[in-house]
């Protein structure tokens, strides 16, 4: 077959199918098509007695061509290929590496049998794309690895090991050395054995069921799964495998991954699968930009910042320098370090020796000067720009050359922090999210100066410690903090015009965000960025702060909060509330729903619109990737800019214009934004 991406070759009696399809051997229709005509190859050659199919390069089948899904079917499709390789009449050994994902599983366990090396990770994260294993994979899957395991991987889309898919049985054999080689003796071994054992036929693991399997693992994750339609749709399925024969159960999967393929929520996860990879792009800089060397690490500042941005470089195998001004300040931060892992280590997410191992490659110390061999220097000390600047100013004089140094800010300038170094073309913005040991987003914010490797350098020091970077642009805020602050200013307005905190956040949280804007506020801290004079209350934040109303850490916020931080509303706060509302002579009314979304998630999109426009945010759904793992908006709905094209930006407009008076001057249209409902456009380009 001509530049097919499958070829075959004959071993012996053995044909080994090979895909070579870059860069995950992608299942698109050139590689399902030349598994079919591979496996009539097999059948119409009596001197085949057994096939192994394998892929080159990084992995095993990593999955469907998700490139090709809206786009007209091309046959063969595959649940049918994977049908045509368990009914060969010959023998079929998958010889597993890297990644056998989504479909790339359900190939393999179409095959008769699975051969795998140690370092293999197998899995079906068809549901973080809004989608099930829909090649018959959810009705095969349960019957090779048991419904329990088959439930936990279809609906959390996570991978399994070698040694653990051996142990359920997903395979065959563990091999050491050359797969192919391992392989093929393996299809010697079993060429003439009969009956074939094909996963559809296994019976004993789907029968005699408890059907409280399920309704106990709906409420076990009712929590996770609150707003997705695709878990739910999974555990259907794996209920009619173990309710319904094979031939009819496939049924049910395709009816139910028919209905999530054409809904929207699928669009909005298969779009920001894209969008997290797009993010780490940077346009305009050339493809051969080399990063800088990042051999050590040095951190200003223990507090919790510093602390989770140094348990990042350590988790990494990167050793890290931390400096404090006073000894109890770095005991304490290193000791908060120590007990993050003791914590991790204790749910067997890391090991004992990790732990060690991490902590023996933190440095310590009270001497800036130590710094001077560090490669990146990063400051997370107060935010306020005058302190920032004297960090710059005596790193400027100590730092070796070529260290890049970052600033943790959250809403500074970093021009004017590079301003005061002879080497602005080595600053950078790192804005890590709190906790940053946790929080996989990392803005990294260029400056006017900064050097094209230096960003280079960013984004692939993110990869290393596991965090999604997106370039942002020098304003006030960036991208996530800035679309932040017209939610916050409308939320607060609205309390005076007659809405309640618990409203607002209920209006938030049935949308799909994780808390709403005042539950973020108590558990940020009400007191962030206070002017600390209990003497000057100019808003409803400046009473709550002077009275210690700080939020959970007080036990008192915007909401009353019991020992075990449950929130209740408080009569307190709608007092303080209530005599602002007076006080400005405002006449209190009822809210809708609609109109808080409208004055808080609209105006974000408003202001996302002029991000975009000022060059602030690379592209639309950069700004889509900030929100959902900075923020923890619903990927099911793609991110702010994603789900404003689904509400369609005409009906943003009109909305916005709705409230343009109640908004007053706190609110001026994006001509981007108008622009595009005029024009009927979108920002996600779907
Ligand atoms: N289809 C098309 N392109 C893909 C792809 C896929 N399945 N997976 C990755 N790519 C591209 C990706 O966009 C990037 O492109 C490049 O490959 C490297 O990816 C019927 C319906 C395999 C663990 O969900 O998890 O099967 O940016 O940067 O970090 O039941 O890619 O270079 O142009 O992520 O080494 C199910 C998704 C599909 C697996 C490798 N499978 N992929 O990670 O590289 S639905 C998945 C991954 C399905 C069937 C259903 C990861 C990886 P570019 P990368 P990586």
């Amino acid at each position: 077959m001509t530049d097919s991406p499958i070829s075959t070759a004959k071993h012996h009696d053995i044909l080994v199918v090979t895909s070579n399809n870059p860069p995950v051997n992608a299942l698109g229709a050139a590689v399902r098509q030349g598994l079919v005509a591979a496996i009539e190859q097999a059948e119409g050659d009596d001197s085949i007695k057994a096939v192994v199919i394998r892929c080159e390069g990084q992995t095993f089948f990593a999955g469907a061509d998700i490139t090709e899904f809206g786009k007209p079917p091309v046959m063969p499709w595959l649940p049918s290929v994977v049908d045509t390789i368990e009914n060969c009449s010959k023998p079929v050994v998958a010889a597993i590496h890297g990644t056998a994902l989504g479909g790339g599983l359900e190939v393999a366990l179409g095959c008769h049998y699975r051969v795998a090396v140690p370092s293999a990770k197998l899995g079906v994260p068809e549901v973080k794309l809004g989608l099930l294993p829909g090649a018959g994979g959810t009705q095969r899957l349960p019957r090779v690895a048991g419904v329990p395991k088959a439930l936990e991987m279809v609906t959390g889309g996570g991978m399994v090991g070698a040694k653990e898919a051996h142990d359920l049985g997903l395979v065959d054999r563990i091999v050491e050395g050359d797969l192919v080689q391992h392989a093929v003796a393996y299809a010697e071994e079993v060429k003439d054995i009969r009956p074939l054992p094909k996963s559809s036929e296994r019976q004993e693991k789907v029968s005699n069921i408890d059907p409280s399997v399920f309704a106990d693992f709906r409420k076990a994750n009712a929590r996770k799964f609150r707003g997705f339609e695709a878990p739910e749709a999974n555990i259907k399925a794996i209920e009619a495998a173990v309710a319904k024969p094979y031939a009819e159960g496939v049924i049910d999967e395709r009816n139910l991954f028919m209905g999530l393929m054409t809904g929207v929520q699928s669009r909005a996860q298969q779009y920001f699968f894209f969008a997290e990879r797009k993010a780490s792009k940077i346009d305009g800089i050339p493809e051969d930009t080399r990063p800088r060397d990042i051999r050590r690490v040095g951190v200003i500042g223990a507090g919790t910042m510093g602390g989770g941005i140094s348990m990042n470089f350590l988790s990494a195998g990167i050793p890290v320098t931390i400096v404090e001004m006073a000894q109890e300040a770095l005991d304490r931060g290193t000791g908060i370090m120590r007990k993050n892992y003791e914590a991790t280590a204790a749910k067997g997410r890391m090991t004992g020796e990790q732990v060690e191992a991490a902590m023996g490659a933190l440095n310590p110390t009270l001497d800036f000067n130590a710094l001077a061999d560090c490669d990146l220097i990063i400051e997370a000390v107060f935010e306020q720009m005058e302190v920032k600047k004297d960090i710059f100013a005596r790193l400027d004089a100590i730092a070796k050359p070529g260290a890049i140094l970052a600033s943790n800010t959250s809403y500074l300038n970093i021009d004017e922090i590079a301003a005061v170094t002879k080497r602005p073309q080595d600053v950078v913005g790192l804005h890590f999210f709190s906790p940053a040991n946790i929080m996989k987003l990392l803005e990294v914010v260029r400056g006017a100066k900064t050097a094209p490797d230096v960003l280079v350098t960013a984004m692939q020091l993110a990869k290393r410690i596991k965090k999604v970077a997106v370039v942002a642009g020098v304003c006030h805020g960036f991208i996530g903090n800035r679309m932040l602050m017209p939610r916050q200013v409308e939320a607060t307005k609205l309390l005076l015009e007659g809405t309640t905190p618990e409203q607002v956040d209920r209006v938030h949280v049935e949308f799909g965000m994780p808390m709403g804007p005042f539950q973020m506020a108590d558990l940020a801290g009400v007191d962030i960025g206070w002017h600390r004079d209990p003497t000057r209350i100019e808003n409803i934040r400046d009473a709550l702060a002077a009275e210690g109303r700080w939020g959970q850490k007080k036990q008192a916020g915007f909401y009353d909060y019991d020992d075990k931080r449950k929130p209740s509303p408080s009569p307190r706060v709608q007092e303080i509330i209530d005599d602002f509302a007076a006080k400005q002579g405002v006449t209190r009314r009822e809210i809708s729903d609609e109109e808080i979304i409208q004055r808080t998630l609209y105006t974000m999109v408003n202001e996302g619109a002029k991000i975009l426009e000022e060059g602030m945010a690379q592209r639309a759904s950069d700004i889509d990737v900030v929100w959902v793992y900075g923020y923890g908006w619903p990927v099911y709905r793609g991110g702010p800019m994603f789900w404003a094209d689904t509400e369609g930006l005409q009906k943003i407009v009109d909305g916005l214009k709705s409230q343009e008076a109640r908004m007053g001057e706190d609110f001026s249209f994006s001509q981007l934004l108008l622009d595009k409902a005029a024009e009927g456009g979108k920002f996600s380009g779907k």
